[in-house]
């Protein structure tokens, strides 16, 4: 078959589609809208074939929308802050504002390259300070409306990157960048109160009917709503604690009571501040780092009080008071009643330290002979040897039945908890939007007054230095407030909020009063159909329906209620990694394929390749393939074609 030469075929229809406006977004009111984006790129370097399959994707969709008489709004930008332009930055002397910005141009003109339906006129980039300064504005916006704050409280501190990280961004106990053990550190962080929408965030899903339902589900249970009951365990013949309150789901087991463990940080340690062994056991819990998942892992352990607590349904039973590193001290109150029988951590935990236990649900009605030794029950049965709870079906009805007596005791009350925690938002980095806050001498916050924003990055900074580079820029970091010198905030924000609003400011991106102008907003909003990968579903998707509320507390002005209405998370394109005999990664680009076994190409060809697994494209992996090679000899409209036609959008593809 003669081989056609596509060549430039698209990039002539590109520029007559540019030229007649042709995917220039328009608000005519004779026809219905139609929102379509894909997630925003990091501006890494240059694309590869998994950008392409997701901004073909929204290009499909974009051009049947315009063809059928859409108005369409389909814009692109760059999702331009974070390390790896700092640390690309820092490791070739160069400015990270250059570096992205010659990445920027680069992936620009290969996107257009690629011929897709873009609107480039609304091209928004996160680290220019057109779009940050509107940033730094809703910052001060949702500080005054107490959505932001400050507090004392440990992080997942990473030691290599030295930045905190959100417990998101920490994957089995390691930073999600570097891959060492994450540890806990307290610091003065800025929080966003996401906790207090937990509610309306998990009831907001019921209504999202185009968003994928294992999204749905990732985000229910990442919210985590828990119903239970508080219940007040009272400390025997002891001046300074009289009362220790705990959270549990299960107040039905109340009869296998064998030890109340609570939090290192519980209100109560501070009678232990000078007991050298329980400082060492508090250094020892610390060193498990702050998420759920690591401190689930780790080895449970126990320091034990002087502390007895009585069980309220049978003040007979009194049981120890234990310290114990799987407590959290952010959940509920930082304090369990522990029931080995009905709870395999309790029970890893009983054993550990020889504590008595009593059983307390068994299967079925017979069987009373039932006993727990190394496995907990947790399943539904029948409660006995609890005395007036004895036979009530569980959970059905010994749960509510449990807490009716409680709260008719007034020893306990119905309580609803929620998992999600606020969203720390202080990043000790330089390569981010600066915090719009200053303190006095007197460590006051002081916001920044609006007409002096915004606070730009200082420039030509020392990158070298351990820790925040701001830390170092003496002048930068001092500015006079109602008369008083005040040193600004050096933290800057967490790259996830620039991206919880920008699909806002696509809208109207020139906008330079605003982040964004009302009716351009209730004209497009909400995203009528978003796309992307599916490791963004839990943080960047529910930051951003987090950031919609926000704005519209106490204050509704946008219309939309989630931002977007439809969700499409396609499947990731992926590649075999390779790396050399040093365990340097390599391309595939640096390697050849020799009678089914793989050689470095250039240096040293008899060197074997060690190939590892299929990964999916990124650029950390070197595992890409990059799209201009294909587009020159096949055309882009054949580059386009195929990545679509191989296999189901939403599966995984092999490059
Ligand atoms: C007694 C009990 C008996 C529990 C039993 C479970 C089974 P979810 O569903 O995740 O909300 N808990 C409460 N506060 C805690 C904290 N700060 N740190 C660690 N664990 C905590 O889990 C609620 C259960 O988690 C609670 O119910 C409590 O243990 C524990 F057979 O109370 B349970």
């Amino acid at each position: 078959m003669e081989r056609y030469n596509f060549k430039n075929i698209e990039i002539k229809w590109q520029k007559h589609w540019e030229k007649n406006n042709f995917f220039k977004a328009t608000k005519d009111k004779n026809k219905r809208k139609f929102y379509c984006l894909e997630m925003f790129p990091y501006p890494s370097g240059r694309i590869h074939m998994g950008h392409v399959r997701n901004y073909t994707i929204g290009d499909v969709l974009a051009r049947a929308k315009f063809m059928q008489g859409f108005n369409v709004l389909h814009p692109m930008g760059w999702d331009s802050f974070g390390m790896p332009a700092e640390n690309a930055a820092r490791q070739n002397n160069l400015d990270p504002k250059d570096w992205t910005e010659k990445n920027i141009s680069i992936m620009k003109s290969q996107l257009k390259k690629l011929g897709l339906s873009i609107d480039w006129d609304k091209e928004i980039s996160t680290c220019s300070d057109d779009y940050y300064k509107h940033q730094q504005k809703f910052f001060l916006e949702l500080y005054d409306k107490e959505l932001v704050y400050r507090k004392e409280s440990y992080v997942n501190w990473d030691p290599v990157d030295e930045t905190v990280l959100a417990n998101e961004q920490v994957i089995d106990g390691k930073g999600w960048r570097s891959g060492v053990p994450v540890e806990k550190k307290k610091l003065n962080q800025w929080f966003f109160n996401i906790s207090k929408f937990s509610d309306d965030l998990l009831k907001g899903l019921e209504d999202l009917d185009n968003w994928p339902e294992k999204v749905k589900t990732m985000q229910k249970n990442w919210i985590g709503k828990s119903f239970g009951c508080e219940i007040d365990f009272e400390i025997d013949g002891n001046k300074e604690v009289d009362i220790i309150k705990c959270f549990t789901t299960r107040p039905d087991t109340l009869f296998g009571f064998s030890f109340l463990a609570v939090s290192v940080d519980h209100p109560i340690s501070k009678f232990y501040e000078n007991d050298k062994d329980f400082l060492k056991f508090k250094n020892e819990c610390s060193k498990i780092g702050t998420t759920e998942e690591s401190i689930a892992q780790a080895d449970k352990l126990g320091f034990k009080t002087n502390l007895t607590a009585i069980n309220p349904l049978d003040k007979k039973n009194k049981v120890p008071v234990y310290f114990a590193n799987f407590v959290l001290m952010d959940y509920g109150f930082g304090a369990v009643f522990g029931c080995p029988a009905h709870d395999q951590r309790d029970l890893d935990f009983a054993l550990k330290y020889n504590l008595k236990f009593r059983t307390v649900v068994k299967p079925n009605d017979e069987n009373e002979n039932f006993k727990v030794t190394n496995e907990a029950f947790t399943e539904s049965g029948v409660l006995f040897n609890s005395d007036f709870l004895n036979g009530l079906k569980v959970p059905d009805e010994s749960i509510n039945k449990t807490i009716e007596i409680l709260e008719e005791k007034k020893i306990g009350k119905k309580k609803i908890n929620f998992r999600l925690k606020d969203w720390g938002v202080s990043r000790q980095r330089y390569w981010g939007c600066p915090i719009p806050i200053a303190y006095n001498s007197k460590n006051q916050i002081k916001k920044v007054p609006y007409e002096r924003l915004p606070i730009l990055l200082p420039r030509k900074i020392n990158l070298k230095t351990k820790g925040n580079p701001l830390n170092f820029q003496e002048d930068w970091k001092k500015i006079k407030i109602d008369g008083e010198t005040c040193t600004l905030e050096t933290d800057t924000l967490d790259t996830f909020v620039d991206s919880s609003w920008y699909f806002l400011r696509f809208c109207s991106p020139r906008n330079e009063n605003d982040g964004f102008d009302l009716d351009d907003v209730n004209y497009w909003m909400p995203v009528d159909q978003y796309i992307g990968g599916v490791e963004h579903a839990i943080l960047h998707l529910l930051y951003s329906r987090f950031f919609l509320r926000a704005l519209n507390y106490k204050n509704k002005k946008i219309f939309a209620t989630e931002p977007f209405d439809g969700l499409f998370t396609q499947g990731m394109v992926c590649h075999e990694t390779y790396k050399d005999s040093a365990g340097n990664w390599l391309s595939p680009d640096e390697v050849v394929s020799e009678d089914g076994r793989i050689f470095v190409k250039k240096d040293n060809p008899n060197e074997q390749v060690s190939v590892g697994p299929i990964e999916s494209m990124s650029k950390s992996k070197r595992n890409t393939i990059d799209p201009e090679r294909m587009i020159k000899n096949y055309g882009a409209d054949s580059v386009r074609l195929f990545i679509l036609s191989d296999s189901p959008p939403e599966k995984d593809v092999q490059w």
